[in-house]
This record gives structure tokens, sequence and C-alpha cells, in this order.
């Protein structure tokens, strides 16, 4: 019964939802384990676009089912959103979804905090402003709602007046929201989940039927943005690895295999290092050859060339067994392609950044190779068998179009 886990192997946008979902349907539960409304994964069906930020990346039609686990924090106000248009095309799939009553809830007043907190910064993060960073800071520092909290109204209750009365506190007025409000809006959003027929389970319960049978985890963002190993502080505030299914209570020592998604070139949204990064005309072409932009808040991404040392980092970070390649034909028809083979830090070569702290000084090192027309040809191959020696990881699949269908095992 195989348990594998897929994660993005730069930072976010690598088409993990595409690659989910192309291998949803041999699982019976798809877990998303970490991050909240600020993933945005795409998936076609029969030529419809959704685009999830919360719920896993189910095939709709599918027997799979669909598990939130407790290391999200879950904006009930946006699930209740993305499934009800899944609703209007498949009606009662809400019921294939299951949420662990450990989640931490996003509130009103964590989406006001994260424009409030941006808006003060002096180097802004570039964050999604979907409340992600209050809400785990508020979990950290013990000051939140977790699901089972909403249902009990007089813990609610008193649990919301002693947080407003914190953060009254600390922003001095300065947050719209308060308790009653807040209090009102959790109840409506518990009456509907209740006639959507949402379930909820925790991960202590679902331990046994998770082991018995097939199991895919859907990692959010990327490496690169996890909260411990990426460019601190340019990151989300949540796990972006492999470790993360710690949260659903599974060893990474349990997963037959953890597939790292890449890109065929670099992107990244939001501020922070980004050493093969593209400017002006050249990165013009590449953004709009990729169709690069922000699936959550549609902002224009970075782009760049592949960068190799960053793939050494991702791999041994989040124990990668496994590469899928994405977007690999938006390169098509480009004479030359450049890839990042190591960095110069403070005058020194480095195959591999030492520290997060290696991507803010580095310098790319480029080496040139020939591009192709078409992802059959010989120097696509080559290409695909460069990422493979240079990484030491093998290519297991190519993905070379949107469509869940437009992708092929490489061997
Ligand atoms: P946050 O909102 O606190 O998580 O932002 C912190 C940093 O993490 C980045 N981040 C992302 N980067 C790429 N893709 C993400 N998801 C959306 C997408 C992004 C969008 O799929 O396109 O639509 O803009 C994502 N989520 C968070 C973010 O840019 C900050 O650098
Ligand atoms: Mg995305």
């Amino acid at each position: 019964m195989k348990k594998v886990a897929i994660v993005g192997s730069q930072w976010g946008d690598e088409g993990k939802g595409k690659v989910v979902n192309y291998f949803s349907s041999d699982f019976e539960w798809i877990v998303r384990f970490s991050g909240g409304s600020n993933a945005g994964h795409t998936i076609y069906h029969k030529g419809k676009k959704y685009v999830n930020h919360l719920l896993p990346s189910i095939v709709p039609d599918s027997d799979s089912k669909g598990f939130l686990g407790a290391g999200m924090v879950i904006d009930l106000e946006q699930l209740i959103k993305e499934l009800n248009v899944l609703e209007n095309d498949f009606p009662g799939i809400s019921s294939k979804f299951y949420i662990d009553l450990e989640a931490f809830i996003v509130l009103p007043w964590h989406k006001e905090e994260d424009e409030l907190i941006e808006s003060m910064r002096r180097e802004p993060i570039g964050t999604t402003k979907r409340g992600i960073g209050p809400a785990y800071t508020d979990k950290v520092s013990r000051e939140g709602i977790k699901l089972y909290h909403i249902f009990d109204d007089e813990v609610l209750k008193s649990r919301l007046e002693d947080i407003y009365y914190l953060k009254n506190n600390i922003y001095s007025g300065r947050i719209k929201n308060n308790a009653k409000d807040t209090y009102e809006y959790l109840l409506k959003q518990r009456e509907d989940l209740k006639k959507l027929k949402v379930n909820y389970a925790s991960a202590v319960e679902m331990g046994n039927v998770f082991r018995s049978t097939s199991v895919l985890f859907e990692g959010a963002q990327g490496v690169l943005l996890d909260l411990d190993f990426g460019t601190y502080p340019f990151v989300t505030s949540g796990a972006c690895m492999a470790h993360g299914v710690s949260s659903v209570g599974f060893s990474t020592f349990e997963l037959d295999e953890v597939y790292g998604v890449l890109k065929a070139y670099t992107t990244r949204v939001g501020e922070g290092p980004f050493p093969t990064e593209l400017f002006g005309e050249e990165a013009d072409k590449m953004r709009k050859l990729g169709n690069e932009f922000g699936a959550t808040t549609g902002r224009p991404r970075r782009v760049g060339w592949l960068d190799l040392p960053a793939m050494r980092y991702a791999k041994i970070r989040s124990g990668l067994t496994s590469i899928v390649i994405t977007k690999a034909d938006v390169l098509n028809g480009y004479d030359k392609i450049k890839v990042c083979t190591s960095y110069e830090v403070d005058g020194e070569v480095k195959d591999i950044p030492s520290s997060s702290a290696d991507f803010f000084k580095a310098k790319p090192i480029y080496e040139e190779l020939d591009g192709w027309q078409n992802t059959n040809e010989v120097n696509f191959l080559k290409y695909m068998t460069y990422i493979e020696e240079n990484t030491g990881i093998k290519i297991d699949y190519i993905s070379y179009g949107p469509k869940t269908e437009e992708m092929c095992s490489k061997n």
C-alpha cells in the first residue's frame, strides 16, 4: 500500500497540483499536510480548470478521498467557497473530504494582521495576504482557535474574548474585527460545513485507515520557502518539505517515494534571493511563455534559469528520491538553454549552498546547452540526463503541458 509524498523543490508553483492530479486516482487518500490558502493548486478536469487553495487535489469523479491535516491553517470561508464550486459540478463531493479536528483556523483578523504587518515592515516579504504568517504565529504563541473549538459554543466564546482582549492591547484598537462578530462568523461556517456534509476526523482516528491503504501526501509551496530551511525570512510559515507528514502521524521512513517537482526553469513570487533571476526582455519572454502569474494573487512571477545548486540543496533537505519535471515544453524554441551549475559565494565556488544564507550572496555560474523545438528531440533528452547526472536523482516523469494527461514516464 504505497505512501508517496509530492513536494515542490523550488519556490513553489512547480505544478504540484497537476502532478498530484496525475497520480491521484491510484491513491485512496490525498492528504494536504501544511500551508493554507496561500497555495494555489491548479487542476484541469474534463477541459475545465479548477484552482484549489485548500482542498487536496483529488480527481473529482474518482473514488479518492481528501484529508486536510493538522499542520494546515484553514480559512473556513475559503474552504466553503471551494467546496461550493466543486459541488456545482459534482453534487455530494464535499462528503469525500475529511478535516483533522486539530487543524488551526485562519480568522478574519489574521488576514487583517497580514496586511497590517506587511505595510509596517521596512522590507516586506511579499506575502499572499491570506493570513498565513499571523495564523501560524498565533498557533505558536498559543493564541488561536483550532477546529475543535468551534464545536463548543461556550469554549469558543470565551477563547475569542480572551484573544481579542490581547489583540486589542497589542494593536491598540487597529484590529477591525471583534469577538462577537467572529463568534457569529464561525457559527455560520460551522452550519455551512454541516450542510455540505464535510467530515471531521483526527489523524489518531485515521492512523489505521491510512496505513491499510494508499496515501498521497500533497505538499504546498516548495523546499526553498520552508520555514526552517528556505531563504529565511523570505519564506512561508509552514512546512514545505516531506517531514511535514509528521503532522498526519507519519514518519518519512514510511514513505516509499518523495517526488520533488522541478520546473524546467525557476520562478519565485514575492521578495527574497533568487540567484538565477532574469530581468527585462529575457524575463518577459519566459514569463509569457510559461504564463507565470500567481494562482492565488495573480502576481507576475519572477523567472529565471534552472538552478542546480538549489536543487541539490532541496534534495538533501527534503530527502527527495525522484524528480518529476514540469513545464518542459515552455523552453521549446530556445536556441540555447542556460543552467546554473554552481555558485560563487564570497569568492569561493560552491556546488551546493551550505545554508540558506548562501542564497543571498550567490553569483550563479552557468553552462549553456543546446535548445530544442520539441520535447521529443534529442537535445531535450540531453537536458534531462544532464539534470539527473548533476543532481544524482532520477527523473521519473515529465510533464509537458497543463492538462493532466500531458505527462509521461521518462523511460
Ligand atoms: P505567505 O502568504 O506568508 O505564505 O507568503 C510568504 C512567502 O511565500 C510565498 N508563497 C508562495 N510562493 C509561490 N506560490 C505560492 N502560492 C500561490 C500560487 C502564490 C500566488 O500558487 O501561485 O498566487 O501569489 C505561494 N504562497 C506563498 C510568498 O510569495 C512569499 O514570498
Ligand atoms: Mg502554486
